[in-house]
């Protein structure tokens, strides 16, 4: 009894004298589409980031010689344009002192102004467009390699090892679907193929009859679609019921354990190419493994591709906060933008003067026995 009067006694003393038991917050957000139709890949982000506040807060985060708690505060753009700067704005209201997102070009890219005008640090873990960091902003850094990187090494593999001649290019219309399209194509042409179908649907379609009947018309001997998994799925099992048996490629947006699961027997073996935008190699592949196994026995799925990229970016954010003692942006931003050989579970990150990944990878995959399978990693 006289115990806890000493202790409610003392902290009524620290309060009325202004001294605050609470430890410092420090508040980063992710943002990603954890609704519509690419949810599970939002979802998947998210639990990187989640995996990674969770360790770092487990672990102690030291600033300034203060231990803090990071709080991750998790925001849904739906993979829309107009969401994702709404969402931006209202992140940049809050002063969250760095954003880890979005998932899609569409929506980075038009937030990344946002982010840039509020000085806020921005990591996107998968968006690929290469006009994202090429806006002159300073805020802005990217995990992974871009769409030139993405659809000109897919090109040439189509060309030069599938042996390619006929090629049908089809994009959502969006801006990650357009451009990897557009870069697939350059390369396609460059290394001998002829693009004999150009065609587009929508990131919300479900109908491909139209545009897949003019492709069987143009006898394509391989169809790259620019685009991501939730459409790529139905639109490989409305290829199957057409009778169409060209090889199938897209870029990172197919390149998920969840497009396995859309596309079902609507596949065959080696029947589909695609590529994530990073990759590790030696002996990086164990880190790799062990990350897969832990997010598989904290969140009972397996990562579909980008969650690893998210859990380093939350990771080498507070680095940078802890490097610089200050997780005022304008403090650690110069921190984060040297940040070199960082070495995360997708390998060693150094960025850019642009901020985009130097020497970043590819992972060239297929379909074969109902998985994706690793066929190379291209730099
Ligand atoms: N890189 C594929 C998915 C994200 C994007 O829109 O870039």
């Amino acid at each position: 009894m006289r115990l806890k009067l000493t202790i409610v006694a003392a902290a009524a003393v620290a309060l009325s004298s202004g001294l605050a038991f609470a430890q410092e917050v420090v508040t980063i957000a992710h943002v990603g589409p954890t609704s519509g139709a690419i949810a599970h890949l939002g979802k998947d982000n998210e639990n990187g980031a989640k995996m990674a506040v969770e360790e770092l807060n487990a672990q102690g985060v030291v600033i300034a010689g203060k231990k803090v708690t990071i709080k991750l505060m998790t925001e849904d753009d739906a993979a829309d344009p107009k969401q994702g700067t709404a969402v931006a704005q209202k992140l940049a209201d809050a002063k969250v002192s760095g954003v880890i997102g979005h998932l899609n070009s569409g929506t980075t890219i038009p937030a990344s102004k946002i982010y840039s005008d509020a000085g806020i640090p921005q990591v996107s873990p998968s968006a690929t467009n290469p006009k994202y960091t090429r806006q002159g902003f300073k805020t802005a850094f990217r995990l992974v390699a871009d769409d030139t990187q993405l659809g000109g090494t897919l090109g040439r593999y189509a060309v030069k090892e599938l042996k390619g001649k006929a090629f049908a290019v089809i994009d959502d219309r969006t801006a990650y679907g357009q451009g990897v399209a557009q870069e697939f194509k350059k390369a396609v042409e460059a290394a001998g193929g002829t693009v004999v179908a150009n065609e587009f649907t929508t990131d919300k379609s479900t109908d491909f009859n139209s545009i897949l009947t003019t492709i069987k018309g143009k006898k394509a001997d391989v169809v790259f679609f620019g685009g991501m998994d939730a459409v790529a799925g139905p639109m490989l099992r409305q290829m199957k019921s057409l009778g169409i048996n060209a090889k199938f490629m897209g870029g990172d947006g197919i390149c998920s354990t969840e497009l396995v699961k859309l596309a079902g027997d609507a596949v065959t073996d080696n029947q589909v190419y695609c590529a994530e935008a990073g990759g590790v190699e030696g002996k990086q592949k164990a880190g790799m493994e062990a990350f897969r196994a832990k997010f598989k026995a904290k969140f009972g799925t397996e990562v579909q591709v980008y969650a690893p990229y998210v859990y380093d970016g939350v990771k080498l954010m507070v680095a940078a906060m802890e490097k610089a003692g200050s997780s005022d942006p304008a403090k650690y931003l110069p921190t984060l933008a040297a940040t070199k050989d960082y070495h995360g579970v997708t390998g060693d990150i150094t960025f850019d003067n642009k901020g985009d990944i130097l020497n970043g990878a590819l992972t060239l995959k297929t379909i074969r026995g109902g998985k994706l399978v690793e066929l190379a990693v291209i730099r």
